[in-house]
């Protein structure tokens, strides 16, 4: 309970904070997105509590809706601010749990940041997870269609650890599969993880979904998977999730 009303103050007190980590395109070397990251950090840096722990005790409280409208708007009004700085942004991710999925204001949130900091809606990705999709699959059909008619990007997170049936990815229209950096993490010395990496990969090109790699952390692991057709690469080998200030130094003048 103690921690629940920190987590009142910290909203309220705007001890949040968001972290960028960015995406690329392992042939060009070229930034193709940025995955806005939660962060709860002591006035020291450290991290107070994980993203994990504050989103498991938001969605228990109900604070996972403001904070999760604020997530949005900051990182939409970042991603402008970058943009009226003449910097070329790539499109930028968004995590969403399964509590703000099912959120009936979703869509209009959505609307309401891309509105509000004049952005085009192919700037942003929404990051779901197969148990939030599965949860409810009929009504998550209907609320995935709505978001693409707004004209977002739809990325399936952690692909590979939840319990789903492989028919979702026929029947919702999602754009991207992100390999979880479990798999990814063991492919280059784990033939069960390199068999799943390689079969994750191949599903993806043949069904003409793009697919990116988490965790990404050797010249092994950026090897193994361009030499089986992952191209699209986030991990610790390329860079950590950065503060705005020094994300913004990754991108190039152009917009
Ligand atoms: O940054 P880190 O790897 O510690 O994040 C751990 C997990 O927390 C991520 O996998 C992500 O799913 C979740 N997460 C991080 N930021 C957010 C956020 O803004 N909203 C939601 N719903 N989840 C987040
Ligand atoms: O679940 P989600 O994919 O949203 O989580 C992203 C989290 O993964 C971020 O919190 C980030 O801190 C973490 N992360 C990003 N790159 C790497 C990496 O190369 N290795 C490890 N172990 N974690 C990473
Ligand atoms: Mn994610
Ligand atoms: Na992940």
């Amino acid at each position: 309970l103690e921690i629940e009303t920190a987590l009142r103050h910290a909203v309220a007190d705007n001890l949040l904070s968001l972290v960028y980590q960015p995406q690329l395109d392992a042939r060009t070397g070229t930034v193709i997105g940025l995955e806005a990251l939660l962060r709860w950090n002591n006035s020291d840096g450290t991290p107070y509590l994980s993203p994990l722990q504050i989103i498991t005790i938001a969605e228990k409280n109900g604070l996972i809706i403001p904070i999760g409208e604020w997530v949005f708007h900051t990182a939409c009004r970042q991603l402008r601010q970058w943009q009226h700085e003449g910097l070329a942004t790539p499109r930028l991710a968004i995590n969403l749990s399964a509590v703000q999925f099912e959120e009936p204001g979703l869509v209009q949130l959505v609307q309401d940041a891309l509105q509000k900091n004049d952005l085009s809606p192919d700037y942003i990705e929404l990051e779901l997870t197969e148990s939030a999709i599965m949860h409810r699959p009929d009504d998550a059909k209907q609320k995935l269609l709505e978001l693409k008619k707004l004209g977002v990007w739809l990325a399936l997170d952690d692909f590979g650890t939840g319990y789903s049936s492989l028919s979702y990815l026929k029947l919702f229209p999602i754009d991207r599969i992100k390999i979880d950096r479990s798999f990814v993490n063991e492919a280059t010395t784990n033939n069960d993880d390199a068999a799943i990496v390689e079969t994750v990969i191949s599903l993806a090109n043949n069904m003409r979904m793009q697919v990116i790699a988490e965790g990404v952390e050797t010249q092994e692991h950026v090897e193994f998977l361009l030499a089986r057709g992952c191209h699209e690469m986030q991990g610790y080998y390329y860079a950590r999730p950065l503060p705005a200030d020094q994300c913004g130094k990754l991108l190039i003048p152009g917009f």
